[in-house]
């Protein structure tokens, strides 16, 4: 099928990429940052395990990347099995803070992305889709560690732009809200599930509270879990499903906004309307966590096909 394609077509374009980067890096005396290549680590949306908070080795790689200013960074979704987002900004916990420097938008895996910085400094990213996937570019002066003085120049100018731009992002930021509190509400779910007295169990944590929501689960076809209406007074909702899945019957779970408001008040609810997220549940990954930013359509979208992509190979 279709999919086979573009998995094969992302698995030749990582060899190329490694190829690429090993031949550019082999002649050059000192270290060469006129371009990086930064890729997502496999399976990265499903499980925090790759994150450094977690003892990872960070979801990223390289999780830290050197660039010079006006070299090339490539950022690569090499994930076969989900969505993913270099989104420039900084993220605690469920709060992005999007600087507004650079924004891939979900990147199908396969899919590439080019920044070119203009600025030194460091330059911190995230991915909106799994807010535990962080990283971090370092954008330093063409040739900044051919010597020391070089360096020191750069580490000087490197903080003059840093404070700049930290000056920049504030007021970005500051704006961003203002359009934000104007604009609609954003609302995330992280979905995770356990098994629990022969049945599983999904929890669903909101970024927002009172959130009024559908939940469908569905095996084999056949739905096993269905309520329209639900209210979650707190951030966090369980649900017990009388289903466990398995490699071969997945349980698919699908959650659909509402909007955020008290019950009973339907016509002050604010928020996302109608937007659907998915999460399939399969015991080899144990919890499965995914959180979805339910803002644009194009990454509604696009999760909603990552499920489907999950039996792989
Ligand atoms: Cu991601």
């Amino acid at each position: 099928m279709g999919l086979m394609k573009t998995k094969a077509i992302s698995s030749i374009f990582v060899l190329f990429a490694i190829a690429a980067g090993m031949a550019s890096m082999a002649p050059a005396a000192f270290a060469d940052h006129s371009e990086v290549a930064i890729v997502t680590v496999d399976e990265s949306g499903f499980s925090q395990t790759c994150a450094a908070s977690q003892g990872g080795p960070g979801c990223y790689t390289p999780v830290t990347a050197t660039v010079d200013v006006g070299g090339v960074v490539t950022m690569t979704n090499t994930d076969p099995t989900g969505v993913h987002t270099f989104t420039s900004g900084t993220v605690d916990g469920f709060a992005p803070s999007p600087d507004l420097v650079f924004d891939t938008s979900v990147l199908m895996s396969g899919d590439s992305f080019e920044w070119i910085p203009t600025q030194a400094g460091e330059q911190p990213y995230y991915c909106m889709l799994h807010t535990w996937m962080i990283g971090t570019i370092i954008v330093q002066e063409v040739h900044a560690d051919d010597n020391a003085e070089a360096e020191e120049a750069a580490a000087a100018e490197a903080a003059a732009a840093e404070a700049a731009a930290a000056e920049a992002a504030a007021a970005e930021a500051a704006a961003l809200v203002a359009e934000e509190a104007a604009a609609d509400v954003e609302l995330m779910v992280m979905i995770s599930d356990s098994q629990v007295m022969g049945g599983t169990q999904i929890e669903l944590e909101f970024s927002e509270l009172h959130v009024n929501y559908d939940l469908t689960a569905t095996q084999n076809g056949e739905v096993v879990f269905e309520e329209t209406g639900l209210h979650s007074m707190e951030v966090i909702a369980t649900h017990q499903i009388d289903a466990v899945g398995s490699d071969e019957n997945p349980i698919d779970v699908q959650v659909v906004s509402l909007g955020i408001g008290a019950p009973g008040n339907e016509d002050n609810w604010t928020g996302p309307v109608g937007q659907v997220t998915t999460a399939q549940v399969v015991p080899e990954f144990g919890t499965i966590a995914m959180m979805v930013l339910a803002v644009a359509i194009i990454s509604i979208v696009a999760v909603t096909a990552k499920s489907r992509v999950v039996p792989r190979f």
